[in-house]
């Protein structure tokens, strides 16, 4: 259901570096033949239609017109327009023990039809919204491990019945190594009758980052448009993104993911106005953008969202401006991450990525993985998340691997893989840094690059730390009238105390202090502090076997180790500012 309105005139946008022919309409909705069509099906599983037939146009925002792209074959399937399916009482028990073949009800999915239709919830103004009409192709790529066969099909059905064909060149299904006998068996005959669809059979587990790399390298659109295998595709979901990608070519654009209910199937709206962010130690979430900008920014809800990071698995990128970027880091393992990976470097290296709400996209979100990990699932996503952070992240890895992840910088046991060429690749590629990134595209981020800093305050003596210039010992000093350079300290996310390059360790003998050069990599440079800006504590050697905290001299110019007195106040310290717990 395409329209190509040659009848009217458009005036277009200027904006477009490349030539512009004239433009055509994103999947209308022309709301007489909704109704005409709701009124023909009747039925009281149609609760969203309006049967006056009229109205006004203030209530227009209310109603979620079904779509048009697919008349469903049967009105009255289980799971039909999107709504919750129910098990009946005789068969829970059948439901329940499905549920961990993909740890959804995979029973339900396979009563609804594989086509069924979804309410369209795009904001009203996308349905009018135009696009270019010589926009480039893709191949639509997904890529799947064991995925239930239902929801496969109802995945690849939404692509191929919601698709202006002469968008999608092809649909790629890349099967890493299933298990599955249905998906071995049977998937052949079944896409057969859908010339556009192309299956490519991996002859080892690559993983969901090779899967794809596997995919993209043999697709012949322009476009990559990269799916889970478990979505619904929403009506007029491709052209908007499409038309993102053809108006700036290094834009990354990605559907509004909605969800399908893993319990009932039913089809949900997501809230307007998010954006994917991360938190510490690179964690992918949703924020909703604040009316301040929103109102700012004068934002519609069908308008663009700059995103800081993408959720990783529904997007569409140019072909070739995946291959400049050098496409994603193939040393990272089965799942997870990438996302990141992907992120910062199309941010740090010129690029940008939106999130277009014209074009919408339900997908099964899971509790769990429904596949196996070569190796544990922890340790593959932590090595992931580490490779991200030693290519991308300078200075503020320190705040990843402090947040959770100080076990990765031993090192022991833990091979994260080489990183020259990433890191080579950053550099030809004139990347920016991480702090122009936080600054320019996720300011809201708090990033603080150090827990503490400043002079530091003995509670005992009343005197500051000085490192001294002639000698690797700490000495205390008074402090001041002014700030000495080499009185200010660092308390850092990874636990070293240090000063520039130097890093406070316990005497390997005795129990003295001394300076030596930092590297993150040594536990017995570890200190825990707990203070805040109004409670003062210890400074624990983390590494001794028997507990040693960091005290001054009552009388001398020293500071020395000894064993951890709760009430000593000449164990107590005090840095200047404090910028996290
Ligand atoms: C999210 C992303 C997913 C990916 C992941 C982090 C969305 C909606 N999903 O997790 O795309 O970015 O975060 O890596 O944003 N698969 C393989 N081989 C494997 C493992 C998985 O082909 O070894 C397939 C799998 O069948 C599925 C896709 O990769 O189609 C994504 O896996 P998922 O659905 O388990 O990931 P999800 O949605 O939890
Ligand atoms: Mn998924």
């Amino acid at each position: 259901f395409y329209m190509n309105s040659k009848d009217k005139q458009y005036t277009v946008r200027n904006t477009s570096p490349r030539s512009i022919t004239h433009m055509a309409q994103v999947s209308p909705k022309p709301l007489q033949m909704v109704e005409d069509q709701l009124n023909q099906w009747g039925g009281e599983q149609v609760q969203l239609q309006n049967s006056t037939g009229r109205r006004r146009a203030s209530e227009r925002h209310k109603v979620m017109a079904l779509d048009m792209t697919n008349r469903p074959r049967d009105m009255r399937a289980v799971g039909q327009f999107g709504q919750a399916a129910v098990v009946p009482p005789d068969r829970q028990e059948e439901s329940w023990s499905r549920w961990s073949e993909g740890y959804f009800n995979v029973f339900l999915s396979e009563q609804i039809p594989v086509d069924r239709a979804i309410p369209d919830t795009r904001p009203p103004a996308c349905a009018e919204n135009l696009v270019h009409d010589d926009l480039p192709m893709t191949s639509v790529i997904f890529c799947f491990m064991d995925e239930v066969w239902s929801t496969l099909l109802r995945s690849v059905h939404s692509v191929l019945n919601r698709s202006p064909p002469h968008l999608l060149k092809e649909v790629l299904l890349v099967d890493d190594c299933s298990t599955k006998d249905y998906l071995k068996e049977k998937l052949e005959a079944y896409m057969s009758q859908f010339p556009k669809v192309r299956i490519i059979r991996l002859k080892e587990r690559h993983g969901l980052i090779r899967a794809r790399l596997a995919g993209a390298a043999v697709a012949k659109g322009d476009v990559l448009t990269f799916l889970d295998s478990h979505i619904e595709c929403n009506v007029g979901w491709l052209e908007p993104l499409l038309e993102q990608v053809y108006m700036e070519r290094k834009r990354v654009a990605c559907p509004v993911i909605e969800v399908i209910s893993d319990k009932d199937m039913s089809y949900v709206m997501v809230d307007n106005f998010q954006k994917g962010i991360f938190k510490w130690p690179l964690v992918f979430g949703w924020s909703t953008l604040s009316q301040d900008v929103i109102k700012k920014n004068n934002m519609n809800d069908s308008d663009p969202i700059r995103c800081p990071v993408m959720a990783g698995g529904l997007f569409s990128i140019d072909k070739q401006y995946f291959y400049e970027l050098g496409t994603y880091d193939p040393g990272l393992d089965v799942w997870g991450g990438e996302n990141m990976e992907l992120s910062f470097k199309i941010w740090m290296c010129g690029g940008e990525i939106e999130i277009i709400p014209c074009s919408r996209v339900g997908h099964i979100f899971r509790g769990e993985n429904p596949y196996k990990f070569p190796k544990n699932r922890q340790k593959t996503v932590e090595r992931n998340l580490a490779r991200v952070a030693e290519v991308w992240l300078d200075e503020y890895k320190e705040l990843f691997y402090g947040h959770g992840y100080l076990h990765l910088l031993d090192r022991n046991g833990m091979d994260i893989g080489n990183l020259t060429e990433q890191i080579q690749l950053r550099k030809k590629l004139g990347c920016k840094s991480f702090s122009w990134y936080l600054e320019n595209i996720y300011p809201e981020l708090e990033a603080p690059i150090v827990k503490a800093e400043g002079p530091v305050l003995n509670m005992g003596i009343r005197k500051c730390l000085l490192k001294s210039e002639t000698r690797t010992e700490l000495l205390i000093q008074w402090m001041p009238s002014f700030v000495l350079q080499n009185q200010h300290f660092n308390y850092s996310w990874v636990r070293t105390f240090r000063q520039d390059a130097s890093c406070v360790s316990p005497h390997k003998t005795g129990t003295g202090v001394a300076m030596e050069p930092c590297d993150n990599t040594k536990p017995h440079l570890r200190w825990l502090h707990k203070s805040t800006q109004v409670l003062t504590d210890h400074l624990i050697a983390e590494a001794s076997p028997q507990q040693v905290c960091l005290e001054a001299e009552p009388e001398g110019g020293g500071v020395f180790l000894k064993a951890c007195e709760a009430a000593n106040p000449f164990q107590k310290w005090q840095f200047t500012h404090y910028y996290a717990q």
